[in-house]
């Protein structure tokens, strides 16, 4: 069986990753494959419902218990519309996964960095690329301030957690050369698409 390639796009608050999630899916549907776009938390109507719960911010989460959360929407997620998809061959481009439960509950809220790895390391599937967008904090706070949508939960923190994110996912990246590649998300959106057409070329389609 042929499996689809499963990209993964990580980074931080309104660093574009929906923006070029769109482009790249566009990009190889003309190459002639299947593609599907996803998203974490979401997904699937379940995951969906959890996304609600933590992003909302009726409930300040107990770091733990949110982190568990994030990989009950995962696992949800990864049974019904991910690994169906690969199955069947397509590409799966999904924004967010993992890496954000490392930067976000382990770098940016204190969790059990150990304990999320080793759920990760138990997760059915790996992802065959992730790109991550890298982006200085006051230009991201610029756009979503330009999008004028009200702010998130995760958007609401201070810039001290944002910072401490981003240096998450600068580490994971570091950590992992053959898996991510490190995108500069502050150049415009067709640089920042041909970065990341470059990344798909060289490490999954030549
Ligand atoms: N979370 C998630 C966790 O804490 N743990 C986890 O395990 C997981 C999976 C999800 C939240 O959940 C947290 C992290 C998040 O806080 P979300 O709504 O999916 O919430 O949040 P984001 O992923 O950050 O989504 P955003 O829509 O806020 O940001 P994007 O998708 O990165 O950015 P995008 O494409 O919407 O762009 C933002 C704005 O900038 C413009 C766009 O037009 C848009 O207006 N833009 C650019 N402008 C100039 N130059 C460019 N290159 C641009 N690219 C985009």
């Amino acid at each position: 069986m042929t499996l689809g390639r499963f990209i993964t796009l990580e980074g931080g608050e309104g660093a574009g990753k929906t923006t070029q999630s769109a482009l790249l899916a566009d990009a190889l549907i003309a190459l002639g494959l299947q593609v599907i776009r996803t998203r974490e938390p979401g997904g699937t109507p379940g995951a969906e419902l959890l996304r609600g719960i933590l992003l909302d911010g009726s409930i300040d989460w107990a770091p733990r218990a949110e982190t568990l959360l994030h990989f009950a929407a995962r696992a949800e997620h990864l049974a019904k519309t991910i690994l169906p998809a690969l199955h069947a061959g397509r590409w799966v481009i999904c924004d967010r996964f993992q890496d954000s439960t490392l930067a976000y509950q382990g770098y940016g809220q204190g969790a059990q960095r150990d304990l999320i790895i080793l759920l990760a390391d138990h997760s059915e599937v790996a992802p065959d690329l992730t790109i991550v967008l890298d982006l200085d904090e006051p230009i991201a706070t610029q756009r979503i301030g330009r999008r004028g949508d009200a702010a998130d939960r995760y958007e609401r923190l201070d810039a001290a957690f944002h910072a401490r994110v981003r240096q998450g996912f600068r580490e994971i990246a570091a950590a992992e050369p053959k898996r991510c590649v490190l995108v500069d998300a502050s150049a415009s959106v067709e640089a920042v698409h041909t970065a990341m057409m470059t990344a798909v070329r060289t490490r999954l389609l030549d």
